[in-house]
């Protein structure tokens, strides 16, 4: 089943990969995650690295998902052409922010991604039906983005209107600075539940990222179900316990 209907059934369960090897992107889908994210907005990762990650994912059953920045079009045409199940945006603040990624994201009538079908996504030309890969691709690519700032929040409603985004993604770092306050503020974690309840409200996936896993189920219990994380912190945390733990 593909991403995007399997995210419209289950609560899954995925991590940010950040360093740019495909070995981590396999560890990762191997730790038995649901999906990755490969980081380009933060990231220093180059297009052909980002492809290495997105196979070495899928070779493993599992689907990879590339966070773009926000204003390269680009980005968004070369992980789609990839072979990504699909994009993650940040930094979304208004509806035609919103509607300029879905426009990049789908080919005509419904957006004006450019169209190549020697790409890895197009099975490098050995597809059999152009159109009907150009209509399967504009039905299965997953689209999302991040509302993480207090604009967005506040034109949440109409961003929320924009029928081809897949799920809305809260970013708690981003949104607690934005909004001035610290991510465990009262204000912020209010804010991240009000915004999940409108998201689902609509009919559409809400996402967010968490920290550990009080921080995802109180995320699952106010109606996230597009869970991310990051293995570093685990990676971090167990490597130090160790180090303490033979040098005492
Ligand atoms: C944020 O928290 O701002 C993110 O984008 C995800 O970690
Ligand atoms: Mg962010």
């Amino acid at each position: 089943m593909k991403f995007k209907e399997k995210i419209k059934q289950d609560i899954l369960f995925g991590s940010f990969v950040t360093f740019g090897l495909a070995d981590i992107a396999e560890y990762t889908a191997l730790l038995g995650f649901d999906f990755i994210v490969i980081d380009n907005e933060h990231g220093i990762l180059n297009q052909s690295t980002i492809l290495d990650m997105v196979r070495a994912a899928q070779c493993q059953g599992v689907p990879a998902i590339v966070r773009c920045t926000h204003d390269n079009v680009e980005n968004i045409h070369k992980a789609l052409d990839m072979g990504a199940e699909g994009i993650l945006i940040p930094v979304i603040n208004t509806a035609e922010d919103a509607r300029n990624i879905v426009k990049a994201s789908l080919y005509a009538p419904q957006g004006d991604r450019g169209i190549a079908f020697f790409t890895r996504a197009a099975r490098y030309g050995m597809i059999e039906d152009k159109n009907l890969y150009l209509k399967k691709s504009n039905e299965e690519s997953f689209i999302s983005i991040q509302v993480e700032t207090a604009q967005s929040i506040k034109n949440l409603d109409e961003i929320l209107s924009v029928e081809e985004i897949d799920m809305f993604f809260i970013g708690p770092n981003d949104l607690a600075a934005s909004m001035g306050y610290s991510n465990s503020d009262p204000k912020v974690l209010e804010t991240i539940k009000e915004t999940i309840e409108k998201i689902n409200k609509v009919g559409k996936i809400a996402g967010i990222f968490v920290n550990n896993s009080e921080e995802a189920k109180r995320a699952i219990e106010w109606g996230a179900k597009f869970i991310l994380t990051s293995i570093t912190p685990y990676m971090t945390r167990g490597a130090k316990k160790y180090l303490e733990e033979v040098r005492n």
